[in-house]
């Protein structure tokens, strides 16, 4: 059986189990990580050198990397509607995880991290603004690819929209400047209507 290890406040972890349970698969869950531990040992870096969450066994067959892991599972389950229907909405998927990862968590890190996880005597406040401001401005790339459309690629709910749909509930639920982005907030309120992303994502932010 599936399994998939860890913690449901990582945002990273939050993409698997929300294209999990999308895809409805039997699995097990364990919750390693954080204050949970266990990703230092041995037992685990033998899974994940990285010593990061989320990773999965799928039948023997381990993967780690958030992105990777929701394409996998999407693709050996594609009868579940999650793998997007063209090579080009595929790309334009891994584009969007990719950017993400990168570009948006970049701009995103300094924020969550400042507001989230650090006491308020110790906020680096230029850094934490430096990085709103950026989050912000990043968000209009996708209000921009959204326009005159209700998901990421092609007409349908895909793994397209979980790296972004997952961030997007860090942004929307956290006290920091959101500008006016008509388009990506009603495909904000779309992912709202879906069971697994109130089950998984929608969580507190912590
Ligand atoms: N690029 C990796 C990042 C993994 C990552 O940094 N995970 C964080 C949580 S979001 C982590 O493992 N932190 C240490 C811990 O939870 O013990 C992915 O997408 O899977």
């Amino acid at each position: 059986m599936l399994k998939v290890w860890g913690r449901p406040n990582s945002v990273n972890v939050q993409k698997v189990m929300w294209a999990v349970a999308e895809l409805a698969l039997p699995h097990e869950h364990v919750v390693v990580g954080g204050e949970h531990g266990q990703v230092g040992e041995d037992w685990y870096l033998a899974m994940n050198p990285n010593a990061r969450v989320p990773v999965i066994d799928d039948g023997g067959f381990v993967l780690w990397e958030s992105n990777a892991i929701v394409a996998y599972l999407a693709e050996t389950h594609a009868a579940g509607g999650l793998w997007p229907d063209t090579v080009a909405e595929r790309a334009i998927s891994h584009q969007w995880a990719d950017w993400q990862q990168t570009m948006l968590m970049g701009a995103f890190r300094d924020v969550f991290w400042g507001l989230i996880r650090t006491a308020p005597e110790d906020r680096d406040m230029a850094a934490i603004n430096a990085g709103a401001a950026e989050t912000a401005r990043l968000f209009g790339f996708v209000e921009a690819a959204l326009r005159g459309r209700d998901y990421i690629v092609g007409d349908r709910f895909t793994m397209a929209d979980i790296a972004v749909g997952a961030a997007a509930y860090r942004w929307y639920g956290m006290d920091v400047p959101h500008p006016d982005y008509p388009s990506l907030r009603a495909w904000y309120e779309r992912l709202v209507e879906r069971p697994a992303y109130r089950d998984h994502v929608m969580l507190p932010i912590t």
